[in-house]
């Protein structure tokens, strides 16, 4: 079986939204496009509470873009975003939701940030998304969505490293790109680990 995998296509990482992405928008309709094709569907939602750790409102002193440690992972301070139950943590209102058949809360614990959809930062906890996709017998997955240069990038090694064959659809992915070319960088470790990357799964 193939799973679909879309990373946090969610209003805070919109343009305008809190932690925006570049042309981040430009994701929904590439993910809109692939859903019909997919027997299986996930999407990732990240969920933080207020007093999230990687917000750095919450460390006095301390602003967007400096990097501290959180339970012995370098942790880069953000806006605070996606905060549970806030419309900038619900879906882009144009996702088809409807062909969505699970979602993955990630990023709850206050004490450690959660790029991938598998694990938290530290690798300590798993969301559960694995089990939920081992119980289904899914091989594959196909993974788009934001960032490229942070949750996609964390989930696709991490299913990388789970065994699944992983592709990336670049056309449905943006790059939230704080030192130029992180986003392409990105891509090339994406690749480097076994990660198939496509611009269409047309061809
Ligand atoms: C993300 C930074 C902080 C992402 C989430 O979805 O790529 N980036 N939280
Ligand atoms: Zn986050």
């Amino acid at each position: 079986m193939d799973a679909l995998i879309l990373v946090d296509i969610q209003n805070d990482f919109m343009p305008g939204g809190a932690l925006p992405v570049p042309d981040g928008d430009a994701v929904v309709a590439a993910a809109n496009a692939l859903i019909p094709g997919f027997g299986l569907v996930v999407a990732t939602q990240d969920w933080h509470p207020s007093d999230h750790g990687s917000f750095a409102v919450n460390h006095e002193g301390y602003e967007v873009g400096d990097v501290i440690d959180l339970v012995g992972e370098q942790q880069i301070l953000w806006p605070a975003h996606c905060v549970q139950g806030t419309p900038g943590a619900s879906f882009h209102s144009a996702l088809d939701v409807a062909g969505i058949d699970h979602v993955t809360r990630k990023g709850t614990d206050p004490g450690v940030d959660s790029y991938s959809a598998f694990f938290d930062n530290a690798h300590r906890r798993s969301t559960g998304l694995e089990d939920f996709l081992r119980a289904r017998d899914v091989g594959r997955v196909v993974i788009c969505g934001l960032a490229t240069d942070y949750c996609v990038k964390f989930t696709a090694l991490d299913a990388v490293d789970l065994g699944l064959d992983v592709t990336v659809l670049v056309s449905g992915c943006r790059a939230v790109n704080i030192a130029p070319g992180d986003g392409d960088r990105a891509l090339d470790e994406m690749r480097d680990a076994g990660c198939r990357l496509v611009r269409t799964l047309l061809t």
